[in-house]
C-alpha cells in the first residue's frame, strides 16, 4: 500500500516535470521579441521630407552627427549604444547645454526652456526615433536619467 502511493507520487512528479519542460520554450522565447519588433517599426516610421540624422547615446555623451543644423523638420534616429538605459530630451534654450540647474541628479528641463521632443527609456542596445520641427535657435540634447546629465550627457546644438 505504502509502496503504491510512493510510485504514484513519483509518476505524477515525472508528468509535471515533462509538462513544464515541454511548454517552456514557447511563451517566453517567441512572444517577447515579436512585441519589441512591432513597437520599433511603428516608432521608426520616417516622416516625409524630414532630414534624417543619427544620435548615439553612450556613457557619458549624447553624440550627434552634426551639432550645426538647418532649420526644418528633422527625424532623429536614436540608438542606445551604451550599457545602461538612456534617453534623449531636446530642449530649446538659451542656457548653455551644460549649465542647467540640477536637483536630485536631474537637470531642470522645463526651467531651462521649451521641450521640443524626447525619446525615453531606451534599454541598452535599443533604438527609437523622434521627429521635430526645429526653428533657428539654440538647443540642448540631454539624457536626463538621474546622474547622467552631470556626467556629461548633454550636447549643445545650433539651428540656423
Ligand atoms: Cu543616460
Amino acid at each position: 500500500m505504502r509502496l503504491r502511493v510512493l510510485s504514484l507520487l513519483v509518476f505524477s512528479v515525472a508528468v509535471v516535470a515533462a509538462a513544464c519542460s515541454g511548454s517552456d520554450p514557447d511563451p517566453t522565447a517567441t512572444t517577447a521579441p515579436t512585441a519589441t519588433t512591432a513597437a520599433q517599426s511603428t516608432a521608426t516610421t520616417p516622416a516625409q521630407d524630414a532630414t534624417q540624422a543619427g544620435i548615439s547615446l553612450v556613457e557619458w555623451a549624447v553624440e550627434l552627427e552634426s551639432t550645426d543644423l538647418a532649420a526644418g523638420t528633422h527625424t532623429f534616429n536614436v540608438a542606445n549604444d551604451g550599457t545602461l538605459p538612456h534617453e534623449v530630451v531636446i530642449i530649446r534654450t538659451d542656457t548653455p547645454a551644460d549649465q542647467f540647474s540640477v536637483s536630485g541628479g536631474e537637470a531642470d528641463e522645463e526651467g531651462a526652456g521649451e521641450i521640443i521632443g524626447r525619446v525615453d527609456d531606451l534599454a541598452a542596445g535599443q533604438s527609437g526615433s523622434v521627429t521635430v520641427d526645429l526653428e533657428a535657435g539654440n538647443y540642448a540634447f540631454i539624457c536626463n536619467v538621474p546622474g547622467h546629465y552631470t556626467l556629461g550627457m548633454t550636447t549643445q546644438v545650433t539651428v540656423r
